[in-house]
């Protein structure tokens, strides 16, 4: 009985490890800003597991070659539209079944931005980091997680609105999920995210705190190790610092 359970546990988690995501395309106020243009476009799927390691910050130093060495400009205030495929695709793959992202893989978007001098060369170790956006559990009756908008209608796209008091200037945007499924003890829980390069226009004058990466999240965090499966989810508290407050 026991090895029988093991053994449907761990094809659950074979299973399961197909699902994975890649953020890949942004779109300014609904404009396309092109596939892999302006986005350190991790060159794995595979989750980032450990929030201790460097690549927490932006992903896999090696991004999928050749890095864009563009900056996608976004005015203070704007639309952000965020584009995650589960390959390398420039729009949904209607024959892959985890595109996006496999539907197991519940949990919370969250966005933070770095200052930075030049968003095309910036090295994300050491950056100062604040959230601009997260979404977790929003609608508990339906079970509904921020990661069912990305594979609504299978197209992979989050929205979200640049806070108008962020000052101009560059920034790396670090863009996440993280999928909860495995989330029952630490490491479990799936983090993906990639940093787009992007150049604030028409900013504010906010100052918000700051936090690091690694640092900001613990592997205790309850955002972090988190039973989705049982009991039924009634709340999530979402990792890292509180928005940012215009
Ligand atoms: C950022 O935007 C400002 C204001 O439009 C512009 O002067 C500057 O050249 C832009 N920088 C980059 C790297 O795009
Ligand atoms: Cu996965």
């Amino acid at each position: 009985m026991k090895a029988a359970l093991a053994t449907s546990l761990a094809a659950l988690l074979v299973g399961s490890a197909s699902g994975h995501t890649i953020f890949q395309k942004m779109y300014v106020n609904g404009v396309d800003q092109g596939h892999k243009v302006g986005i350190r476009v991790a060159s794995t799927n595979n989750p980032v597991m450990e929030v201790t390691k460097s690549d927490i910050a932006c992903n896999v130093p090696s991004y999928a070659a050749p890095q864009s060495t563009a900056v996608i400009n976004v005015p203070a205030g704007a639309s952000i539209t965020t584009e995650w495929h589960h390959g390398i695709s420039a729009g949904p793959d209607s024959n892959d079944g985890d595109d996006p992202i496999a539907s197991s893989h519940k949990g919370p978007v969250i966005t933070y931005l770095a200052k930075v001098d030049n968003a095309a060369t910036a090295n994300p170790a050491n950056l100062k980091w604040f959230k601009i956006q997260e979404e977790g559990l929003y609608d508990v009756a339906g079970q509904k997680w921020a990661v069912d908008k990305v594979i609504s209608n299978k197209a992979g796209k989050y929205t979200f609105t640049m806070p108008k008091c962020v000052p101009s200037g560059q920034y790396l945007m670090r863009h996440e999920i993280i999928a909860l499924h495995g989330g029952a003890s630490y490491p479990g829980s799936q983090f993906y995210m990639g940093c787009a390069q992007i150049n604030v226009t028409g900013g504010g004058s906010a100052s918000p705190a700051t936090v690091s990466f690694p640092g900001a999240y613990k592997g205790s965090d309850p955002g972090i190790t988190y039973p989705l499966y049982w009991p039924t989810p009634s709340s999530y508290t979402i990792p890292g610092p509180a928005v940012l407050k215009c």
